[in-house]
């Protein structure tokens, strides 16, 4: 771990511009590379802190084929709405670029083009993954299928979400082109490789022995597996027509893998922001003072710690990261969180529902982050943390000591008079709460921290419940001049130390307090001139000078009340519904069939006379139906979908010649034909129209 870096290059993982930001990636991702960031800059660390879109890729493709629009069109969309909600929401980016932009093209040909030049790649026709509908090779998420590693057979075809493993699409079992449905044929094409297996000393020695003690957990044990399973020469171009054009000859048609030129926009981001600031760009890339941290979440962990260090350690003058704290995903209301899916809370929905609580969810997010393992996002679970942690602890706290100082003082801080040990022991523990929340921060402890800046707050609370300066007032003022200062104290303390996680919060109460606000560039200044800085409230002992005025009090939290909770919970009910049949990719159609076969079978409409359930088999029901020709036993599988009662008299088709089959020694004569509805659930594949009586054939 690098000791006193000289600066700080901190990344966030650039999100895909196909759809909008959701509460995962704020969990996952962008929360706490925000808070680590500001806190270093109240450090008065020199930060940079690095992002944009990523606007490259098979998934942007997909997004506009579904859209009917040009991958251009989602873009723009979807980079506008998503830097302005990170801006809305305090995500305090030095830059927010987009791998659409030229710098990018530039930045990320001329590294190809130098690991080119070196001869680092391998030049290769090999047999890929070819959709003869589509004529498109198939490539990430245009082909899915089942994931060698773990089964999920939803696995994409470079890497699989459920177990992060990153695939070659020619390692899926069953691939399906999820453009056609159609099953893919291979096919010749040339690609340029980067063999991951040159570098495997290099990685085992950097990470196995180098960061076995300062890496995750989650994250060292999923870098260690990839290397134990034996690293293999990757792709790094593809055969699209949406991406960075290959820069070499022989080239036409390709375009850069998006995972080779995606992590490069977190350098021409950085160029891009020097430029801007005026600043030399390679310090902060090159430097080997410089502290790079990548924050993303688990699904990139390979690619931040085995595919573009080895791309970094190829080109030769970069620096490598010094941690990669990945997080785990947070789950909604007990399912994936998936934009596909729309089972979602989006961040620029939630700015208009909850406008001025861009901090109650920062602080659900991090108190309930899914640092070592997956998380649930629950809309009671935010509710109750806002009710009884922001307005009970902290937002009472501040209130009183702000009520009470203009109520006895006209808002002017007290001089205080003799300290009691009590006072002198809970000023000393307020002290000592910068470096315990820098303690947590500086290890990613980002849950942890929080809950220490609580700590603080519930310090303030037990003081004054203790001293009870309402009730002394009224026998001994000068007491209680020095009670409201040390409160006062403590308050100041909190509009320094909550900045990082509650910025907007911060900003408030330093306002209200009077206490000048700290950005990076002032903090020396800010020493000198009376302003506080994080490392003030340790050394500081009038945080807030008596005689000082403060403000009127402003309630920092409000209370949720339940119906805005419902209203939230029941738009994720309809979510779950309207965009399940909207998103539900149809069945792919199966092989084709002559009229002969379809002829073969006889399709009758009929009507469910009894049911009961099969002894010792909750799935199944046996059945009487009427099928215009006999009254027969048919035995169903949809005892779990159904109750005997719900199903009699209903109208339903059947295939009434199937060979008959014993099923738990019932003889079944025949099938009823059912279908399933846009939330999963079983239905019948019902006749029921006017004067279409039992028996009818269907054609
Ligand atoms: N666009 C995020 C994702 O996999 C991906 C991160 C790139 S960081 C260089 O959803
Ligand atoms: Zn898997």
């Amino acid at each position: 771990m690098l000791q006193d870096p000289k600066r700080y290059t901190v990344t966030a993982a650039l999100p895909y511009t196909n759809g909008p930001i959701h509460i995962g990636h704020l969990a996952g991702v962008y929360v706490p590379s925000d808070i680590y960031s500001r806190f270093l800059r109240l450090q008065g660390k020199d930060v940079a802190f690095i992002c944009g879109s990523d606007e490259h890729g098979v998934a942007i493709s997909m997004k506009a084929k579904k859209e009917g629009i040009t991958p251009q069109e989602v873009i723009d969309k979807y980079h506008a709405i998503i830097k302005q909600s990170f801006a809305d929401f305090g995500i305090s980016f030095d830059n927010y670029s987009r791998t659409s932009a030229k710098i990018h093209h530039d930045t990320a040909s001329e590294f190809f083009k130098k690991l080119y030049d070196k001869g680092d790649f391998i030049e290769e026709v090999t047999e890929q993954l070819y959709d003869e509908e589509a004529h498109q090779f198939l490539a990430d998420r245009f082909v899915i299928g089942t994931c060698p590693k773990c089964g999920n057979e939803e696995a994409y075809g470079d890497q699989c979400e459920r177990c992060g493993s990153t695939l070659n699409a020619t390692d899926l079992i069953n691939p399906k082109s999820t453009i056609s449905g159609s099953k893919p044929v291979l096919k010749e094409t040339k690609h340029w490789f980067l063999p991951l297996d040159r570098y495997d000393a290099f990685l085992r020695e950097w990470i196995l022995i180098g960061h076995e003690k300062d890496w995750k957990s989650n994250v060292f044990g999923q870098v260690k597996s990839w290397l134990d399973d034996g690293l293999k020469p990757r792709a790094v171009t593809r055969d699209l027509d949406w991406g960075i054009p290959v820069p070499v000859e022989g080239a036409e048609g390709k375009v850069l893998y998006v995972w080779f030129d995606a992590p490069i926009g977190y350098i021409s981001s950085t160029k891009e922001w020097a430029q801007r600031e005026g600043k030399d760009w390679e310090p902060y890339w090159k430097s080997d003072d410089t502290k790079l941290v990548h924050f993303i979440g688990k699904d990139n962990i390979v690619f931040h710690c085995v595919i573009f260090p080895a791309m970094l350690k190829a080109e030769g003058s970069y620096i490598l990261p010094d941690n990669v704290p990945a997080n785990e995903f947070l789950n909604l209301e007990g399912n994936k969180l998936s934009t596909s899916k729309n089972w979602a809370v989006w961040l620029h929905e939630y700015l208009q529902d909850f406008p001025g609580k861009q901090d109650v969810l920062r602080y659900a997010l991090t108190s309930n982050a899914p640092e070592t393992k997956d998380n649930d996002f629950t809309w009671k679970d935010f509710q109750a943390r806002n009710n009884n942690e922001l307005v009970a602890v902290f937002g009472n706290f501040i209130n009183r000591v702000v009520v009470l100082t203009n109520k006895y003082y006209q808002g002017v801080v007290p001089q205080p008079n003799e300290y009691t040990d009590v006072d002198e022991a809970t000023l000393t523990e307020m002290r000592a709460y910068p470096a315990v929340i820098a303690s947590s921060v500086e290890r990613y402890r980002f849950r942890e921290a929080l809950g220490e800046l609580m700590n603080l707050a519930r310090l303030g609370n037990k003081y004054l419940a203790d001293e009870e300066p309402w009730k002394v007032i009224k026998t001994d003022p000068a007491r209680v001049q020095t009670q409201m200062y040390v409160a006062l104290q403590i308050a100041a303390a909190l509009s320094v130390l909550s900045e990082p996680f509650l910025p907007f919060t911060a900003a408030k109460l330093k306002t209200m307090l009077g206490v000048p606000d700290v950005t990076s560039s002032a903090v020396e200044k800010a020493s000198a001139t009376g302003k506080l800085s994080w490392n003030d409230i340790s050394l500081k002992t009038d945080l807030l000078p008596a005689g000082s005025q403060i403000g009127q009090a402003e309630l920092l939290f409000a209370k949720i009340e339940d119906d805005e909770i419902q209203k939230q919970v029941d738009k994720l009910e309809a979510t779950k519904t309207t965009n399940a049949a909207e998103n539900k990719q149809a069945e792919p159609q199966k092989e084709l069939i002559t009229y002969e076969d379809f002829a073969k079978m006889d399709i009758r409409t009929g009507t469910i006379l009894e049911a009961e359930k099969m002894p010792k088999a909750n799935k199944l029901l046996v059945l009487k139906v009427d099928t215009g020709i006999d009254v027969r036993t048919i035995v169903s599988g949809i005892a779990e979908s159904f109750t005997p009662e719900e199903v009699v008299g209903k109208r339903v088709t059947v295939l009434v010649n199937l060979a008959p089959r014993a099923l738990r020694g019932v003889e079944s004569q025949g099938m009823i034909l059912m279908t399933q509805n846009s939330e999963g659930k079983l239905v019948f594949v019902n006749p029921d129209t006017d004067g279409v009586g039992n028996g009818e054939v269907i054609r």
